[in-house]
């Protein structure tokens, strides 16, 4: 049994607005007292994360002036040498300025597309100073409520215009950055373009430097279309598109609900992590998610350690699952192979297409074995509940 206490080493991070959240939702005002980024990077600090994010506004309020700005800024540097943390990942807030009602880069205004280009340029200019690497786009705003309002073509070249214009101006500048899509379905939109991680990988081979762009899928969001969140990670891994990632939990079907790491679907979260785990992703692993709107400063700090502390234990799990001999000789016999149909591997040739139609199969051999996945299924989970 090892110890979960999370340490800086494994790479943990958290952004400004999750730790931070006051727990305002659309029917209640705030349940705590917002806390100050200098004070959240101690906090994160105390509970042995590694890295911060932020939003621009998340940092710097939308309207501070440039004297006030640099003393904020200076601060929260001063507080990441104080604690040893870094900022590895910055993004920009285009959704909670009304300017953004009707969209940032895909609205139908050419002032607020421009506008977002600009904020975003700044935003980016304020995370590489602080030490970012990756820059995120969550596009919350970008989509719509009525579809006679705009057109989905026009929004996607809006986006992919953007997208490319702030490529190019990351290169143009020397920067070492690249960006990751961050997709969800709805909310606060009716619908949202581009809703899910497999629509944005699509996306991302239209743009021009497809090379600097990757994905942050989220669980929530995933989850929210009822989809199966880590195959959708590994298509991006498998594409070499798995950038960042944002962990949290959420009921299928729910609005946003952004729950502690864990917090709802165990199994689904152990398959993640043993995914993550057995692939070996170095990436940042960002818990975006806030505490209950029930709890005060000690539950915020209970969310945050619990994050990391169930990532830990999954990843335990996982080495468990990988070790188990009941588990690991099912799953041998399940991929067995004889080698009968080894001939086929390494890709087409007319003499191979020609010998598989003189095959014959024995259908009813195939249909008639009995896989054992329930019992598979079952170890897995008793596993889990700790009774292995
Ligand atoms: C917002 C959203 C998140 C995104 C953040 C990045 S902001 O909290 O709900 O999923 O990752 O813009
Ligand atoms: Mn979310
Ligand atoms: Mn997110």
């Amino acid at each position: 049994m090892g110890t979960y206490d999370p340490t800086p080493k494994q790479r943990f991070t958290f952004g400004l607005w999750t730790v931070g959240n006051v727990g305002r939702d659309p029917f209640g005002a705030p349940v705590r007292e917002p806390l100050s980024p200098v004070e959240i990077v101690h906090l994160l600090a105390d509970v042995g994360a590694y890295g911060v994010n932020f939003h621009d506004n998340d940092l710097v309020p939308i309207d501070a002036a440039p004297a006030e700005r640099d003393k904020i800024v200076a601060d929260f540097k001063q507080a990441l040498a104080d604690t040893g943390l870094v900022v590895p990942m910055a993004t920009t807030n285009l959704f909670f300025d009304p300017a953004f009602k009707d969209g940032a880069f895909t609205s139908n205004d050419p002032h607020v597309r421009a506008y977002a280009l600009q904020k975003t340029i700044r935003s980016i200019d304020l995370g590489v100073e602080l030490g970012a690497k990756l820059y995120v786009f969550w596009g919350g705003r970008e989509g719509t409520e009525t579809d006679s309002s705009k057109n989905p073509l026009d929004a996607g070249k809006r986006f992919r215009d953007a997208l490319n214009f702030l490529c190019d101006y990351v290169r143009d500048q020397g920067y070492n950055l690249k960006f990751a899509l961050e997709a969800k379905p709805n909310e606060p939109r009716s619908d949202i373009y581009l809703p899910t991680t497999g629509a944005m990988l699509g996306f991302i081979a239209t743009l021009d430097y497809p090379d600097m762009v990757g994905v942050n899928p989220e669980v929530a969001h995933e989850h929210m279309a009822g989809l199966n969140f880590m195959h959708a990670v590994a298509q991006a891994w498998d594409a070499g598109k798995l950038f960042h990632i944002d962990l949290n939990d959420q009921k299928f079907g729910r609005y946003d609900q952004d729950f502690r790491f864990g917090a709802e679907m165990i199994k689904q979260a152990f398959f993640l992590v043993k995914f993550l785990e057995d692939v070996g992703y170095g990436g940042m692993k960002h818990f975006d998610a806030h505490a209950y709107r029930t709890d005060g400063p000690e539950g915020v700090k209970a969310f945050a350690r619990g994050c990391m502390r169930t990532y830990l234990i999954l990843k335990e799990k996982a080495a468990q699952f990988n070790a188990d001999a009941d588990i690991q000789a099912l799953l041998k016999d399940i991929t067995a192979d004889d080698g009968s149909y080894s001939w086929l591997n390494g890709g087409y040739s007319a003499e191979k297409a020609q010998k598989l139609r003189a095959e014959s199969f024995d259908r009813h051999a195939l249909a008639s074995r009995d896989l054992l996945y329930e019992k598979l299924d079952q170890l897995t989970v008793e596993l889990l509940l700790g009774v292995r």
